[in-house]
């Protein structure tokens, strides 16, 4: 599905990402690919306008984190806002009123909400539930025959009914259902074209006769915008709850799956990812929202950055590194930030890339060397890790005994210091932010 969205996404935030500062002009010309992009997949207007808007504000008002760089800050904040636009939070199908639960499924012709009914009938049962089938579409006559297959295929009850009317037929069902002992009733609706007065009044009378605990509007993700109004058309006759968004494993722009929610202000229940019964994944509005993004796994980094990182650490470490006055005590503090991030490696395995660039781990240092180089640096008297230099020949000696290390592995460390002090310092007169690896000696 978001393919297309995501690779234009990503090109833009590449560009964010790696620079060092956002200013005014970088910020709107990233807004404006953004823009483009969310507006090319089909994403409706209005949300990409407000989703924007929320984008800028946040980013102008939010306290700097020190931790990230400004373009990471901003991929946090476009992808909080995306998971917002997506219906924020989970939400679970859940039922609270006297069984039979009666769940009403509409939408318009083809969206799936045959096969949709198919699934759920399998998911619900699988829960540990007893649902009973019933399509109330009188218009096609193969469609009672689609829900019967289905029925035997996945072994589910469905009712059979004789009547030729639409409500009837409900009201058969939910019998059916109190007689059996099911505790759900799916209902099946026919579907048309385009909105129609007598789809809606057709719905609304099934409704009226079997009062429907929950109404689900079934979406066509490759329909687009078209069937986020129709949403809205349904949400104003009926009760909605929420939605199903079908054919998400499709090739459309995904523009209707990132808008209905938004537009309607109502949750994504489930989406459907194929036509086979298994094929229904209850909706992440947080996982969909990385997927699009398509920074693999760069949020997760940002998260544990976020999490771990002691921001005042970072502070007054920052200050120092920019007056070249890091210390080997500073040093090690970043150390320990890593090794509780997770290792080196690891970290970089998280980084986007990283697997198509595999010299990449290998030239991080690994835990156990990171371990050396804190029992190195634990072997130092304070004024050794404030004052490298006074580290002479025979403190070098006590120092490597008593890491259990080598003098040669002391000096190769105090030399890396001394090198990277000075770089930083270099970096930092041309205004570099820091980030905690950032000040890292390369090695
Ligand atoms: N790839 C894919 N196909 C789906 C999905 N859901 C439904 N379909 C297919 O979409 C077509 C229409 O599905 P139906 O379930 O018959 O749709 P409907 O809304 O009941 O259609 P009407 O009853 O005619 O209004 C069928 O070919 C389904 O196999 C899905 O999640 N992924
Ligand atoms: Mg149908």
């Amino acid at each position: 599905m978001f393919e297309q969205l995501t690779g234009r996404l990503q090109t833009t935030l590449r560009k964010l990402r790696g620079s060092a500062k956002i200013d005014e002009k970088s910020f709107a010309e990233a807004a404006r690919e953004l823009r483009l992009a969310l507006l090319e997949a089909d994403v409706h207007f209005g949300v990409v306008k407000d989703l924007l808007a929320s984008v800028k504000a946040k980013a102008l008002e939010e306290t700097v984190t020190r931790s990230l760089t400004p373009g990471q800050q901003v991929i946090k904040i476009l992808n909080e806002e995306l998971v917002g636009v997506l219906g924020g939070e989970r939400q679970e199908l859940k039922f609270a009123g006297a069984a039979p639960h009666v769940v009403l499924i509409v939408g318009l012709q083809g969206a799936g909400k045959t096969t949709t009914v198919g699934k759920l009938g399998a998911r619900l049962r699988r829960e540990g539930r007893s649902p009973l089938l019933v399509s109330v579409d009188v218009h096609r006559p193969a469609a009672r025959e689609q829900l019967a297959r289905f029925g035997e295929t996945a072994d589910l009850t469905v009712c059979e009914s004789d009547s030729d009317d639409a409500v009837q037929r409900a009201k058969e069902a939910v019998r059916e259902a109190r007689r059996r002992g099911d505790d759900v009733v799916l209902v099946d609706t026919a579907g048309r074209l385009h909105v129609d007065e007598a789809m809606m009044q057709e719905a609304q009378a099934v409704a009226a006769a079997v009062q429907p605990e929950r109404i689900l509007y079934v979406c066509d993700s490759m329909v687009g915008q078209d069937a986020v109004q129709a949403a809205s058309a349904f949400a104003d006759a009926l009760p909605v709850d929420g939605h199903i968004l079908t054919k998400l494993d499709g090739d459309a722009r995904g523009g209707a799956a990132l808008s209905i929610a938004a537009v309607t202000g109502l949750p994504i229940y489930f989406a459907g990812v194929g036509e086979k019964i298994d094929d229904l994944e209850v909706f992440h509005p947080d996982r969909v929202a990385s997927r699009i993004l398509g920074m693999g796994d760069v949020l997760s980094l940002i998260e544990k950055v976020q999490d771990q990182v002691d921001l005042e650490v970072t502070e007054g470490l920052e200050k120092r590194a920019r007056q070249g006055d890091l210390t080997l005590d500073d040093f090690r503090s970043q150390l320990q930030q890593i090794r509780k991030m997770g290792s080196m490696s690891k970290l970089l395995e998280l980084l986007p890339g990283a697997s198509s660039a595999p010299g990449l781990a290998q030239m991080a240092p690994d835990d156990a060397e990171l371990k050396r180089i804190e029992a190195i640096i634990n072997s130092m008297t304070r004024v050794e890790r404030h004052k490298p230099r006074v580290i002479n020949g025979s403190r070098r000696k006590r120092i490597a005994a008593g890491s259990g290390t080598s003098v040669q592995e002391v000096n190769r460390l105090l030399k890396r210091f001394a090198q990277s002090r000075k770089l930083m310092k270099k970096l930092n007169k041309k205004g570099r932010r820091n980030t905690p690896w950032a000040n890292l000696p390369s090695f």
